[in-house]
């Protein structure tokens, strides 16, 4: 069959996660309160509106839609300060060699994001060009963890769902990636992504005869 790998990016591409949290906490405290690394989490994986909306529900704030649009706008432009910093040095530790299996091995890949800033990194990264298919924030209209932003991507890969494997690091990511019918994987706390098929710390815990028995199935 026509396996094909889907590649979530904050979290299992780059480690972007950390300035998510930063601009967001930003925003929290201009706002006058603040959240855990523990409540972040939560944030994983989820749009950028369901995002603030979670974090207002935690500091007990409304918005005006005005405000709301323009609370967004400033934590973006404080998150794209963090990432115009960034280069390949940033790609997590594991990822370079099983892109470079993929490539010699002809199994085609994909890129399934959240975020509307994806190809802007994928870029700084030098990643850009590798990927057969890259489907992000702007191209669905249901968040993780509907199936949709995978189900978008294993058709531009001509892949069945069932033939594809997903690699995620959210909760939301590995829920998604299950209700789709595919294999997940979840790159993280094994006490976390529980719902995932497989669960690896990261990349450099993941053995090519894994990816071989994956091939096979
Ligand atoms: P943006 P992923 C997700 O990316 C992040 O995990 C999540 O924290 C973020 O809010 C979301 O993208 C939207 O990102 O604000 O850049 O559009 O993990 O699906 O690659
Ligand atoms: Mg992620």
């Amino acid at each position: 069959p026509n396996t094909a790998f889907i590649f979530d990016l904050d979290g299992v591409i780059v480690d972007t996660a950390k300035f998510h949290f930063l601009a967001w906490r930003k925003l929290a405290n201009d706002l006058g309160f603040d959240f855990t690394e523990e409540q972040n989490e939560q944030l994983k994986g989820v749009s950028r509106v369901e995002s603030l909306k979670k974090i207002l529900q935690w500091g007990n704030m409304e918005l005006s839609e005005d405000e709301f649009t323009r609370q967004m706008a400033l934590k973006n432009e404080n998150y794209l300060s963090y990432v115009e910093e960034m280069d390949d040095s940033e790609i997590l530790p594991g990822v370079p060699e099983i892109l470079d299996y993929l490539i010699k091995n002809n199994i085609p890949f994909a890129l399934g994001s959240a975020s509307k800033n994806a190809r802007t990194i994928l870029k700084k990264i030098n990643l850009f060009e590798k990927f057969d298919a890259i489907i992000d924030g702007t191209d669905v209209s249901k968040a993780k963890p509907d199936p949709e932003v995978f189900l978008i991507a294993a058709d531009k890969l001509n892949a069945r769902p069932d033939n594809c494997i997903v690699f995620e690091d959210s909760v939301a990511g590995v829920q998604a990636a299950n209700k789709g019918n595919m294999t997940s994987i979840g790159i993280g706390d094994k006490t976390v992504l529980g719902e995932a098929d497989h669960v690896f710390k990261d990349f450099t815990e993941i053995e090519i005869e894994f990816i071989e028995k994956l091939l096979r199935k």
